[in-house]
């Protein structure tokens, strides 16, 4: 279902976003792996941009499932300072993506399996808890770390982030580990 997928849309002002059926939105540090996530859950090679540098993606791009049921690729955080009060910031792009839509039915929030989460991931996943958004925690790059070492990896990461390592997707886009159970439910997320 998620092969018909279609660049729709790049945006840099959220209010200009027209309204879809539903939605489900990609968000992590830059360099994570969410542009390289949805072509492989999209079964595309450059339908989002992958690149080498980190902050490629600086707008809000929106590819269509299908009429209205939309796959959302955000702006990665990590690259703007801390704010002087000392509250985590993702940037102006996000919060008000993540306060403004309607329709939105899953974050997914994505974490490099080598760097873990950073401070700014970790206060993503408080944010969304407090803000009762619906998310789901994924490990990227999971190829890059030693069969041998993946289950300590894994253990280390959920104690981190204090949740069931079951709960979490672990996997590779870049090598399409474990793409299917995501394909899954993004498909009847946006059904
Ligand atoms: N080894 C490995 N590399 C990956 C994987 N996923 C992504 N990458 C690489 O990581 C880099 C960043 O990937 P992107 O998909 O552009 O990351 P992004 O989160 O969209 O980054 P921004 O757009 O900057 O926010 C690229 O060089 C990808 O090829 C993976 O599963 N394994
Ligand atoms: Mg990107």
């Amino acid at each position: 279902m998620l092969r018909e997928t279609k660049h729709l849309m790049t945006e840099t002002d959220t209010l200009k976003l027209t309204e879809s059926d539903s939605e489900v939105a990609f968000v992590g540090r830059s360099n994570a792996g969410k542009s390289t996530l949805i072509n492989a859950l999209c079964q595309k090679n450059n339908m989002a941009r992958v690149s080498q540098v980190p902050g490629k993606t600086r707008t809000i791009n929106v590819y269509e499932v299908k009429p209205y049921r939309w796959i959302v690729d955000l702006p990665g955080y990590g690259y703007a300072v801390g704010s002087k009060s000392g509250k985590a910031e993702f940037g102006p792009m996000i919060e008000k993506y993540l306060t403004s839509r309607n329709n939105l039915s899953m974050v997914f929030v994505i974490l490099d399996a080598v760097a873990g989460p950073t401070m700014l991931d970790i206060s993503m996943i408080s944010w969304l808890t407090h803000n009762a958004c619906p998310f789901n925690i994924i490990v990227n790059k999971i190829d890059k770390v030693g069969p041998s070492k993946l289950d300590v990896k894994k253990k280390e990461i959920a104690g981190r982030l204090m949740v069931d390592s079951a709960d979490i997707f672990w996997i590779s886009s870049k090598k399409k580990i474990q793409i299917e159970p995501l394909q899954k439910l993004v498909a009847e997320l946006l059904h």
